[in-house]
């Protein structure tokens, strides 16, 4: 597992957000649609409507981003065939499921993927809390490991925090392992920013820091699905 690189470690939204302007070419839309348009254009939208529902239809949908690396990059911490099972496919249906629970045509569409974290966790939306926030997990996962990643040099203001927060490198690290040794089940560990200080957290299942009022910026995955090819405890 490799270290925080000093970078934004915030992830980019894993979609556009949808244009709410009228479209611009109201010819490719039904009649109810043009007329709507013609009446509303210049005015503050509002849906549900004959636009708002033909643009649905236009709607980015949630995507599967490709590994930063070759799958053989971790070997032998993870090996290709794991990253072959839990990016392609693990991955994969948590982004089919995401646009089924929280795409297109749902009362999610539109909104960016933290904003929906945060708010199918509130709502207790348990599909879309674990599928979408399964989804960010993993696009975040992905970036904070590399090839030939890991060791102890931080970037000098996370040095400080840690420091300052977590009791140094050593204790963080222990604390870290500890919380995804301690994940009864399937979850993750995690080290993320709440009220401006680092904290070791840990999560149930796709729950993660954004549903409990922080920001991640390091997680492991402790589903069995992460390791088992490789480190099987049969
Ligand atoms: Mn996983």
């Amino acid at each position: 597992v490799g270290k925080p690189d000093g970078g934004d470690t915030r992830c980019a939204p894993a979609r556009a957000t949808p244009q709410r302007q009228p479209s611009h070419r109201p010819w490719l839309l039904p009649k109810a649609a043009r007329l709507s348009c013609r009446l509303r254009l210049g005015t503050v939208w509002h849906s549900p409507d004959p636009l708002a529902q033909a643009q649905r239809s236009l709607a980015v949908t949630f995507k599967l981003p490709e590994l930063p690396y070759a799958y053989d990059a971790l070997s032998p911490h993870m090996s290709k065939e794991t990253l072959e099972f839990h990016h392609d496919k693990h991955h994969q249906a948590y982004v089919d499921n995401g646009n089924k629970f929280a795409g297109p045509g749902t009362k999610y569409d539109g909104k960016g993927i933290e904003e929906i974290c945060r708010e199918a966790f509130a709502a207790k939306d348990a599909p879309v809390v674990n599928n979408i926030g399964q989804h960010y997990n993993h696009i975040q996962f992905w970036q904070w490991m590399k090839k030939g990643g890991g060791g102890k040099k931080l970037p000098g203001k996370l040095q400080t925090m840690v420091d300052k927060d977590l009791g140094g490198f050593d204790k963080m690290r222990g604390d870290f392992v500890q919380a995804g040794v301690s994940q009864f089940g399937s979850g993750w560990a995690w080290l993320a920013v709440k009220n401006g200080k680092l904290e070791v957290q840990k999560t149930p299942n796709g729950e993660n820091p954004l549903m409990h009022g922080a920001t991640p910026i390091l997680g492991v995955d402790v589903w069995e699905h992460s390791y088992y090819i490789d480190y099987r405890n049969a």
